[in-house]
């Protein structure tokens, strides 16, 4: 490789372009390379912009309103360079990209270059050490759907770019690009280092791109695409990549905004519309049917060319593998409904706690006229026996029977999928947080056991439709439940009833009471370590494992005299600590019915991406963040809805002596936080005040 071009298409005067100028130009070791810079501008929009800031930068402007793919058709054709690469106006070159382009040309000597890509915000990561082995080929084309998806990070010989046709399509430039490219191509170089900074996700929501823009349009760009493309491609390969991409489509963003219609018969019309531009398939009526319908597995199963028997034949199989309890459950539901009897479960009938258990409490003194009755995954202790006398045992006879016929569900899980709801039924979800974690159908790839990404979502879609009532704790969770679980019905913006306590119960006395219940020392001030639980840790479906990463025996030392420590695992986490040695310092509450009594009795909160913190701020007591996984966990395993270490209302930590450290000086550290901790208080507390179950139970109990 002698020289890279870079092509950056303006496609509108907001973006603050100068940013991924700069990228490029503050690459490392640039003097030596030779690197030529080409925005591409509607002429219209020139004058908004000061170019002459840079003048070696190349500008081209066109005529009509900008695409991506007419941007890098244009730029390959003006550009002399021996590669190209593309830059969206709103990102930017990790500052070693360029170099890291040009030796792996020169070592794998191949035509096109792909490299990695991360959320800015993330930049700590692109320090990477970099040497030979660090580049490797793929020996075919083979890519995962989501490769094809997108060209960011990607250089490629100029030549492979000189040919493109033109095309109407104004999104999906990059998919169509990709497909013209790997047509010409045998091998890929993968690069294994991160060359592309992606804009991050909350300044993307003020300049909505194709992937927060969900509405017709959009999906018949896709569907006329592929078929634009499938009708071009002769060779089985290439119809692969595109299929591959359709069908990653649909499953993971057609869904999308297919469930944002208002009404069934708006759905069938748009699939209709759908289904003729997909006329290759020779699609009958049945085919827009089952799209109508929602049935997922079977329009995979056509779109793939297999008989409707053997789909059929394969689900007669599964039923027939179904527990015999839970077929019971279907011959329940045709019974009347149990009216008045309201059935509360949370965190999978593991505990009597969260959401569920702050509504029940003033449920039960309030409307006698009710019939709660609790589902337990294990015989309660005598303590919580007392405050749920009615209780079953989950998936017990009794349980099929009180959930087909109960005039109420207030879960804070999914509900099993095998037990779709009644429709005499009326479900409250309350959920259990605060996503600072993407959630459901806006995760990118699912890491967990037993599932894979489509297979999650079209689970969680299902399940979350039959959710009548949702609760948000706050206005920035409104949006993203709307979305990431693709709820259209009764949202109850009213804030969180498992925080109530933390406005009527925070008093001096009744945290004493608290501490003596809980047999905890009164002379020790509490941190409490509350962590959540990793996608990829598992020992089987539902049972995770926890690497405690703190040092104990170090914080023991420090901090000893003036404090002891509140273990608690996330409720998935089946794994024992073992902590006997440290006995008087160390308490283990990982199986403490609710959370919200270990934050009342707590000075201090040690957590990470658990949601925990979002609750915990009401208390405005200090928070620190020991986040040694943040890379790892925000970029691979889930995708946070926000800049995390921009936000968080504490200091972000990766090793014990710096938590011990800040700990011996909090009093006064603690200080540095103020304006952050008050912005977040407005953004994420604006709603709690003590009185959230009972506007919970106003809006959903007549
Ligand atoms: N929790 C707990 N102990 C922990 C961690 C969590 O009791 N060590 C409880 C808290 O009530 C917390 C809830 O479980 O709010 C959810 O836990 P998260 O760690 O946030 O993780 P997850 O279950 O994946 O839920 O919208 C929220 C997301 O769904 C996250």
């Amino acid at each position: 490789m002698k020289s890279i071009g870079v092509i950056v298409p303006i496609l509108s005067h907001h973006f603050k372009y100068e940013r991924a100028i700069r990228s490029i130009l503050d690459q490392e070791q640039i003097g030596r390379l030779d690197v030529q810079i080409l925005l591409i501008v509607q002429k219209k929009h020139v004058d908004l912009l000061s170019i002459d800031e840079f003048p070696t930068v190349k500008l081209i402007t066109v005529d009509e309103k900008l695409t991506v793919y007419e941007a890098i058709r244009v730029g390959a054709v003006t550009l002399d360079t021996d590669y190209v690469t593309y830059l969206d106006a709103d990102d930017i070159l990790s500052p070693r990209a360029v170099f890291t382009w040009f030796r792996a040309a020169q070592i794998s000597q191949q035509p096109v270059l792909v490299g990695q890509r991360r959320q800015i915000y993330q930049k700590k990561s692109w320090t990477q050490p970099i040497d030979h082995a660090d580049y490797f080929l793929s020996t075919n084309k083979a890519f995962s759907a989501r490769m094809h998806n997108s060209i960011k990070g990607w250089c490629m010989k100029t030549e492979l770019l000189k040919n493109l046709p033109h095309l109407e399509t104004k999104w999906f430039g990059e998919v169509a690009i990709s497909f013209h490219v790997s047509r010409q191509v045998s091998l890929y170089s993968r690069v294994n280092y991160v060359v592309y900074g992606k804009n991050d996700y909350l300044s993307g929501m003020d300049q909505p791109n194709l992937y927060n823009k969900r509405d017709e349009t959009t999906l018949r760009e896709a569907s006329s695409l592929f078929n634009l493309l499938y009708i071009e491609a002769n060779d089985e390969t290439s119809r692969k990549h595109v299929s591959v991409w359709f069908e990653s489509f649909i499953a993971n963003r057609g869904r999308k905004y297919l469930i944002l219609t208002e009404s069934q018969q708006e759905r069938k019309d748009l699939f209709k519309l759908i289904a003729k531009d997909l006329k290759r398939f020779s699609l009958t009526k049945a085919y827009t049917k089952v799209w109508a319908l929602n049935n997922y597995p079977l329009f995979l199963a056509y779109t793939r060319g297999v008989q409707v028997k053997s789909v059929v034949m394969r689900s007669v199989k599964i039923l027939a593998k179904r527990p015999k309890k839970a077929s019971l459950y279907p011959l329940f539901t045709r019974l009347p409904v149990k009216k008045n009897l309201v059935l509360f479960e949370s965190f999978l009938g593991r505990s009597y706690s969260d959401n569920p258990k702050a509504i029940y409490q003033v449920m039960i003194n309030q409307r006698p006229d009710l019939e709660p009755v609790w589902i337990f995954s294990s015989p309660p202790s005598t303590e919580v026996a007392e405050q749920c006398p009615n209780w079953v045992l989950k998936n017990s006879v009794r349980y099929f029977y009180y959930m087909a016929r109960a005039e109420y569900w207030v879960f804070n899980t999914r509900q099993p999928l095998s037990l779709p709801k009644p429709s005499h039924t009326t479900y409250l979800q309350t959920w259990h947080g605060t996503p600072l974690k993407k959630l459901g159908l806006d995760m990118d790839e699912v890491h967990m056991a037993g599932t894979n990404t489509v297979k999650y979502k079209r689970n969680f879609y299902k399940q979350s439709q039959e959710w009548d009532y949702l609760i948000s704790p706050n206005h920035y969770s409104s949006a993203i439940f709307r979305s990431a679980f693709g709820f259209s019905n009764q949202l109850l913006e009213i804030g969180y009833p498992r925080n109530d306590v933390l406005y009527n119960g925070n008093t001096e006395s009744q945290i004493q009471d608290l501490k003596e219940q809980m047999n905890l020392p009164k002379d020790k001030k509490i941190i409490l370590y509350a962590p959540t639980w990793r996608d990829d840790e598992y020992i089987k479906k539902g049972n995770y494992r926890f690497d405690l990463k703190l040092e104990l025996d170090l914080m023991q030392q420090a901090l000893g005299d003036e404090y002891i420590v509140l273990l608690r695992m996330h409720y998935l986490i089946s794994e024992n600590l073992d902590t006997k040695q440290y006995e008087g310092f160390i308490f283990d509450f990982s199986k403490y019915q609710d959370i919200a009594e270990l934050y009342l009795v707590s000075d201090i909160l040690i957590t990470d991406y658990s949601s925990v913190f979002f609750d915990f701020a009401h208390l405005n007591r200090p928070m620190i963040f020991y986040a040694y996984d943040l890379e790892k966990y925000a970029s691979t395993l889930r995708g946070f809805y926000f800049n995390f270490e921009g936000i968080v209302p504490g200091p972000l930590y990766t090793k014990t002596e710096e938590l011990v450290q800040y700990i011996q000086n909090i009093d006064t550290l603690k200080n540095n936080y103020e304006d952050r901790v008050e912005l977040f208080h407005q953004t994420f507390c604006h709603l709690d005040d003590g009185g959230a179950a009972q506007k919970a139970i106003d809006a959903v109990f007549r």
